[in-house]
């Protein structure tokens, strides 16, 4: 796909639903009594293969155009699925389900694409094992496809040693189903939408710092959850308007929870002027309007320790912005961006020098000096959509063409990203 220098970024726009809370909905309507109905729910790969996995665990789903909606068959009710799990490219998917799938009365065996048979699943094995849990990595790499026989778990005080939504979850998942209280210590906070919504459907999930604590064996019951806009597909436009001059965007109902709104302080930081507006907050989702405006000169920041959870995601984003920004950027503490649907420390580096960048890898990030002009380049996604995305953004504001292949893979978490830029870039 072929992308040209844009002169301006102008209009409105609603994001499509927050991912990690889509899969969150599926997960817990399934787990509830009762019917969940989801509006704004994310219709991207991810979220479809969670809604394909219940499916397969015997829970009907009901996916229209305006909702979707679960009958859940409560804590007790999932049924032993005839085939493989396919958790498609969803890192998400794959570890939450474990944590479920680990207390269940049946055995399951589950796989994804070439990339998630990549990604460590020994950060959730090591966990769920010391719970009780019988779960092998079949080719023993500690990646999936992973093997699960359901037993009885025990209730465990973990301290995970790393700062992952993922891991966390995965824990308190299992955590329903265990004989005492599960409580996780993260050395970081990282995203509570597991806490918030599990509370919202009847669990008892209480917070103390980066301490997170589950009761086990709650009765869920079935909701209505409508999804706010996912602030890392609001991230792309943000990043563009304050990069493409004459730019001016509102984003219309972004999730803002302060686990998730990392992009935003580092906006600030760098000098942008960024609005919020029409600031509201749902069943534990705080929600705004962003009002983004080109036109204030960007300046370089540092990035790392308890603000990287907090915007993991809209790193490489971050990165592209930094070579818009006057002065050096550096990115530290982000050593999980080597763990993600690819290698997003080395892919970054390696498509902004191809653009004509002043980046350098480090161990655990990059350091970006800002002010060299970028240029067109053929780059690929390697089907990671977060960076088909921000090179897309990059290749807005950079002389000549750029060509990025495997651009498709936008499907993952924001089908629609093309048309919805190349509306905003007509003004
Ligand atoms: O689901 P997946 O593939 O892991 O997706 C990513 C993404 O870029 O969309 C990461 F590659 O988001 C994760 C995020 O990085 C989604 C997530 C969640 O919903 O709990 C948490 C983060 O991962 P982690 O490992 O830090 O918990």
């Amino acid at each position: 796909m072929e992308f040209k220098r844009a002169t301006t970024l102008k209009g409105e726009i609603r994001v499509p639903g927050d991912k990690s809370i889509s899969h969150r909905a599926v997960m817990f309507g399934a787990l509830s009594e009762g019917t969940t109905e989801v509006t704004n729910f994310l219709k991207g790969a991810d979220c479809l293969s969670t809604i394909d996995c219940f499916r397969r665990l015997g829970i009907e789903i009901e996916n229209t155009p305006e909702r979707i909606l679960i009958h859940g068959r409560g804590l007790h009710g999932l049924q032993a699925p005839s085939q493989i799990l396919d958790t498609g490219n969803s890192g998400t998917t794959t570890r939450l389900i474990c944590g479920i799938l680990c207390a269940q009365p049946f055995e399951s065996t589950l796989n994804g694409d070439a990339s998630i048979q990549t990604r460590p699943m020994k950060r959730i094995m090591l966990p769920l094992s010391q719970m009780g849990a019988d779960i092998t990595s079949l080719k023993g790499n500690g990646c999936a496809p992973l093997h699960i026989v359901g037993r009885p778990l025990h209730g465990i005080q973990y301290h995970s040693p790393v700062a992952s939504a993922q891991v966390k979850s995965a824990i308190l998942l299992a955590g329903l189903y265990a004989d005492s209280e599960t409580s996780v210590i993260e050395p970081a906070l990282s995203r509570n939408h597991s806490e918030i919504m599990l509370n919202y459907f009847g669990a008892t999930v209480t917070t103390e710092g980066t301490t997170a604590t589950i009761q086990p064996n709650p009765v869920l019951t079935g909701q209505k959850v409508e999804v706010p806009g996912d602030i890392s597909s609001a991230t792309y436009f943000i990043a563009a308007a304050l990069m493409i001059p004459d730019s001016e965007i509102l984003i219309k109902n972004v999730g803002v929870n302060p686990t998730r709104d990392g992009i935003l302080r580092v906006c600030k930081a760098m000098g942008a002027d960024i609005i919020l507006q029409n600031a509201s907050f749902d069943k534990g989702e705080p929600t705004a309007d962003l009002l983004v405006r080109s036109g204030k000169a960007l300046r370089g920041t540092t990035i790392g320790g308890d603000l990287i959870p907090t915007l993991i995601d809209e790193l490489p984003m971050i990165a592209v912005l930094a070579c818009f920004a006057e002065g050096t950027t550096v990115i530290r503490d982000a050593q999980e961006l080597k763990v993600k649907e690819s290698n997003r420390i080395d892919i970054v580096v390696n498509n902004l020098k191809a653009m004509g960048a002043d980046i350098t890898a480090t161990d655990d990030g990059m350091i970006i000096e800002g002010g060299q002009p970028l240029h067109g380049a053929v780059l690929d996604s390697y089907h990671d959509h977060r960076i088909a995305m921000s090179f897309a953004i990059a290749a807005l504001a950079a002389d000549g063409v750029t060509t990025i292949r495997n651009a498709e893979c936008v499907n993952i978490s924001y089908p629609t990203f093309y048309e919805d830029l190349d509306r905003l870039t007509r003004g």
